[in-house]
């Protein structure tokens, strides 16, 4: 039997266990990356393994997310990251550099080998033709001391792609229309492998695009063919001796199949509050909009800002919107400079950005109370961009520049110019921004800042677990929702002290004050608890509030790994209806807790109500014993003693 492109790489990798979904596999990790706003804890929870140098092929620290630096936490927590990187082999990619998933692609990523990132964008390296997974720090610190990460093996679904998009019809849109069918939990467990004539159609830009955006669906990680596209992006990025042909075996077997025929998508936006609801530019035409934002991960490539380039050519920002463009690296920027796109931008009235997440993770740009605001990015969560009375809509960077014109929600096929953009020949490339690190690391000291606090560490579980129900929310909860991020708040990431005063603030605004008061306890969740980003925050932060289990109806992959990572039980409804039944203030108890874990069920007894639910801890013999010892540091700890 053949093998999908997706397993062929995890054999490669595999170090233990047997590639059947639903099973544990762990896999070698080739590279792995960290951005500034969950690096200070990846770096801190590094040191504390005492592990001396990297042991993967390259591990790069980008600063991209916190570069307003608006007192001195931000600052310091990048020298923190320099000097750390420095001491133990890790390159260093100074803010101004570039986005961490566009610099990767560009100069570092290498098809068919792993990628490890505490970023949950990490998979746009998909589109190169790597294995690249977000992951919680704690995950890729293991990874860059040389320890296998261990997943579930994930069911391979194949995305057929038939035909050709039409003009001004984007491959954002191919993966907007895979959301629309099957919404923000519908990749969870699964890994998307794209086929089909419609694949060499597609540029490895666009294809990072789609791959990106998988993380909207939940995805494990998405994965394109090594082709010859490839081929053409990594020769023109001075790179042809990384590429290697990959692709599926013609026998592959997958586990599930979507078709997605490109000449019938038309250009969707991904509608307030979540990126699953998906409407089409025809329902949406007309709609006013006040601000228009143009970069992030998904879409900040050279090609895509070409393509706004030509849109806005000669033309002027309608007088009530705000267009801002944030180019998603140092190379896309000098390219625009210089080959004069730059210039017609700034002439539209577009205002530049430097290359950085920006606000995208909220750093600033925040819309106007109840404004519409079209941005290309991947998230349009309730409340992320600093506006809880905005509507974000996710489009396309061509309907984003069309509507820039008239400031009303364009189709972007009406657009009088002519469709499609030159791949180059040869992108610039300069790499003076990317810091190599030290040959010896020993004389090398790290800088810590008084913003550098300690992070929490988990205890051993007792076996009496006791706690009221401090808050219940619903479902598809965010972790932008457990633990926000802003321009006030990600400064002090390394901070998880100051954080606590704002975890799921946006749900329930007593929640830390409840949590503090009662010493910890329970949160009750709903579907798909979590979803979203890899911050590991939003599991150190309630560790360090003494939350001792969240009860949800089910968890988002990487927020599940987290909790457990940092020894809280994530637990299951057998049977859903039981969530009616808790109410906030409920005192919750697990007795013989120990023996409960091993078992997979977990018997929660509600001593307010007089009644018992039963819950399933639906995670790996290794799993059980990181909640047992209290964590992976201590599940580690104990291993070596
Ligand atoms: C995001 O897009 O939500 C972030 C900010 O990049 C996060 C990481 C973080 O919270 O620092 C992510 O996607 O993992
Ligand atoms: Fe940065 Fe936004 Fe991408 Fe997250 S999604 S890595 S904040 S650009």
């Amino acid at each position: 039997m053949g093998l999908t492109l997706a397993q062929k790489i995890i054999k490669n990798h595999l170090v233990s266990g047997e590639m059947v979904p639903g099973q544990e596999i762990s896999i070698k990790i080739d590279q792995t990356l960290t951005q500034d706003s969950t690096g200070t804890m990846a770096y801190l929870q590094f040191e504390a393994m005492g592990v001396d140098r990297v042991k993967t092929k390259r591990s790069v620290a980008y600063i991209d997310h916190n570069t307003l630096q608006t007192g001195p936490e931000n600052a310091d927590d990048h020298l923190y990251i320099q000097s750390v990187a420095k001491k133990h082999g890790i390159y260093f990619s100074k803010p101004g550099n570039g986005i961490c998933h566009q610099v990767q692609l560009e100069r570092f990523g290498i098809p068919g080998y792993t990628l490890l990132g505490s970023d949950s964008h990490t998979p746009t390296g998909g589109g190169i033709g790597m294995i690249a997974i977000g992951a919680g720090g704690l995950d890729v610190a293991v990874a860059m001391g040389g320890g296998a990460y261990y997943i579930t093996m994930p069911k391979i679904v194949k995305v057929e792609l038939k035909g050709k998009l039409n003009d001004w019809v984007a491959s954002k849109d191919i993966i907007l229309e895979l959301l629309r069918r099957l919404t923000v939990k519908g990749g969870v467990g699964r890994i998307f492998e794209y086929c089909g004539e419609g694949v060499s159609t597609l540029t490895v830009p666009e294809r990072s695009t789609i791959t990106n955006m998988g993380a909207e669906l939940g995805a494990t990680t998405s994965i394109f063919p090594s082709d010859d596209k490839t081929l053409e992006f990594l020769k023109a990025q001075g790179r042809e001796e990384d590429f290697v042909r990959l692709e599926a075996d013609a026998d592959a077997v997958y586990d599930e199949v979507v078709e997605i025929d490109l000449s019938a998508l038309e250009p969707l936006a991904a509608c307030p509050h979540s990126p699953d609801n998906i409407k089409n530019v025809t329902e949406l035409k007309g709609t006013k909009v006040n601000q228009i934002l143009i970069g992030s991960c998904t879409n900040s490539s050279y090609l895509d800002l070409m393509k706004v380039a030509k849109i806005l050519e000669g033309k002027t920002v309608a007088e009530h919107v705000s267009l801002a463009i944030a180019p998603g690296s140092k190379q896309v920027l000098t390219m625009l400079s210089q080959n004069g796109a730059l210039t017609k931008l700034v002439a539209a009235g577009a205002r530049i950005l430097e290359s950085a997440c920006g606000p995208c993770i909220g750093m600033g740009q925040s819309p106007a109370t109840d404004a519409v605001s079209l941005r290309t990015f991947n998230r349009n969560f309730e409340g992320r961009s600093g506006t809880v009375s905005a509507g974000i809509y996710i489009v396309s960077p061509e309907l984003a520049a069309a509507s820039a014109i008239t400031g009303y929600i364009e189709d972007p096929r009406s657009v009088d110019v002519e469709a499609g953009v030159e791949m180059p020949k040869e992108f610039v490339i300069n790499d003076n921004l990317v810091v190599a690190p030290a040959e010896e690391g020993n004389d090398v000291e790290v800088v810590r800042g008084p913003n550098i606090k300690e992070f929490p560490k988990a205890k051993p579980l007792a076996d009496k677990v006791e706690g009221k129900v401090l808050t219940i929310v619903g479902d598809n909860i965010t972790t932008d929702h457990i633990m926000p991020s802003n321009a006030k708040l990600l400064p002090f990431r390394s901070n998880i002290p100051f954080l606590s005063d704002h975890c799921l603030v946006p749900c329930d605004k007593d929640f830390p004050k409840k949590a503090k008061e009662n010493g910890g306890g329970f949160i009750v969740g709903g579907s798909n608890y979590g979803q979203g980003s890899s911050r590991e925050h939003a599991a150190l932060v309630p560790l360090y509030l003494g939350v001792k289990g969240v009860l949800a109806k089910s968890f988002a992959r990487i927020h599940m790994a987290n909790l457990i990572n940092n020894g809280i039980m994530p637990l299951v409804f057998e049977n859903e209806a039981d969530y009616d039944r808790i109410s906030e203030g409920d005192v919750l108890e697990v007795n013989g807790a120990l023996a409960q874990v091993e078992t997979g069920k977990i018997v929660v007894e509600n001593k307010t109500k007089g009644e018992s639910y039963t819950m399933i801890l639906s995670v790996t013999d290794r799993q059980k014993d990181m909640i047992k010892f209290g964590g992976l540091l201590n599940l580690t700890k104990n291993a070596s003693k």
